[in-house]
Order: C-alpha cells, then structure tokens, then sequence
C-alpha cells in the first residue's frame, strides 16, 4: 500500500495529537530500518498503522479479544496494552494488510515478546523514541539506539518497568519475559549487529 494511502486511512482513526506521534514513528522506523537493514516499506507499514486501535472503545477491544481467541489474561491488565493486539487483527480485517510480519510489529509494540525480530524492535523501539517523545530517559535510549538496538530496547523496557513499579501498576508477563531475554542476550556477552 501506498504511504499517502495508508496515511490517509489511519489519519480517520486518530486525533491530530495520535496523528503526529505516528509521523513521528514513521520518520523514526524508517531510519532504524535502514540502519539495522530492515525492509523499509514494512517498517512504514507497522509503524503508520501500530496505533490504529488506540481509540477503539474498550467494549469493542473487550469483545474482540475474546471473539478472536487472543489471550484472555490481557483482560486482567490494564485496557492501555489493548490496543496492539486488537490494532493487528483490525489492520487485516478492515485495511486488508496480510503481511504476517508488518501484523506482528503492530501486535507486539506495547509489550514487546521474548520472540521479537529486528523488525518487531524496530517498531517498538520507534514509538519510544520518535520525536515527540520527550519523557525523562528517552534521549538516553536515542543514543543507545545509534550504537544496540538490543540495548536500546531493553533500556526502553527497564524505564517503562520502573514507571509501572512506580505507580503500583500490573506488569504484563510478555513484558518481563521481553526484558529477560534480552537481557540475557547483553549478560552472555554476545555482541549481535543488531
Ligand atoms: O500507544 P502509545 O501511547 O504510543 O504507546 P504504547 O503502545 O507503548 O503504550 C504505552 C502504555 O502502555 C504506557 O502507558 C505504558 C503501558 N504499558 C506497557 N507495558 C505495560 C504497560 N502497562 C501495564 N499495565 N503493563 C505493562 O506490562
Ligand atoms: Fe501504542
Ligand atoms: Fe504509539
């Protein structure tokens, strides 16, 4: 699909506010991409539809989650991870994206998986990081970025972490398993180009 296109689409979805971090996320997936030599149209993709259920009422998100057989636990956390796994199953069923690959990024990018591909960290990491994105903590991880993107991503996932600890919040399983495997990647000292 065309950027225009897709743009266009996901723009109906969003507030103007939503919109401009998706630019952002866009301009932010597209240099990762480059950098960790990843498919530049797929990270476009994710990234232009990643937050396209945001709005969706928690009813319907509610409804689909059960409908669709996702994991059902997701119910007992906080109705905020939602929208990724939900946002994956609209973006083939209402846009008509297929690629199992741009999906996965989009249902992966609040929590993370301990099986996550570059592509998959690529997009998670661009919503930490883009533009206007300006949390205590994130110019850290736009400099780990540069150098890891397994270190940047893990770095994102200790400050949300810490953020969710603070405020006595559930922490999603998917979540801590992400951080612990990579982590276990940076323990065992193995340097990976990405
Ligand atoms: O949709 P965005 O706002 O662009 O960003 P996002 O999809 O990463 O969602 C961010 C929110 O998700 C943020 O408030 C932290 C929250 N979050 C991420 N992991 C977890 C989590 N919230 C809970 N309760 N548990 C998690 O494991
Ligand atoms: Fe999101
Ligand atoms: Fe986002």
């Amino acid at each position: 699909m065309e950027r225009s296109k897709a743009l266009q689409i996901v723009k109906q979805q969003l507030t103007s506010k939503r919109y401009e971090h998706t630019l952002g996320v866009m301009e932010s997936a597209l240099n990762l991409a480059q950098k960790y030599r990843v498919d530049t149209k797929k990270a476009e993709l994710a990234a232009i539809f990643h937050d396209y259920a945001k709005f969706r009422p928690v009813e319907e998100m509610k409804a689909i989650i059960i409908d669709q057989k996702m994991p059902e636990m997701l119910l007992d956390f906080h109705s905020e991870l939602w929208h990724a796994p939900v946002g994956a199953y609209l973006v083939k069923t209402e846009v008509g994206i297929t690629d199992e690959e741009v999906l996965q990024a989009i249902r992966y990018h609040t929590t993370g998986n301990k099986q996550m591909n570059t592509l998959d960290k690529i997009i998670f990491l661009a919503d930490y990081i883009e533009p206007g994105r300006s949390f205590p903590g994130v110019e850290a991880v736009r400099n780990i970025a540069e150098q890891s993107l397994n270190a940047a991503v893990v770095t994102a996932l200790k400050n949300t972490i810490k953020f969710l600890l603070d405020k006595s919040e559930l922490i999603y399983p998917d979540t801590l398993e992400t951080y612990n495997s990579l982590i276990k990647v940076e323990k065992g000292g193995i340097t990976f180009n990405d």
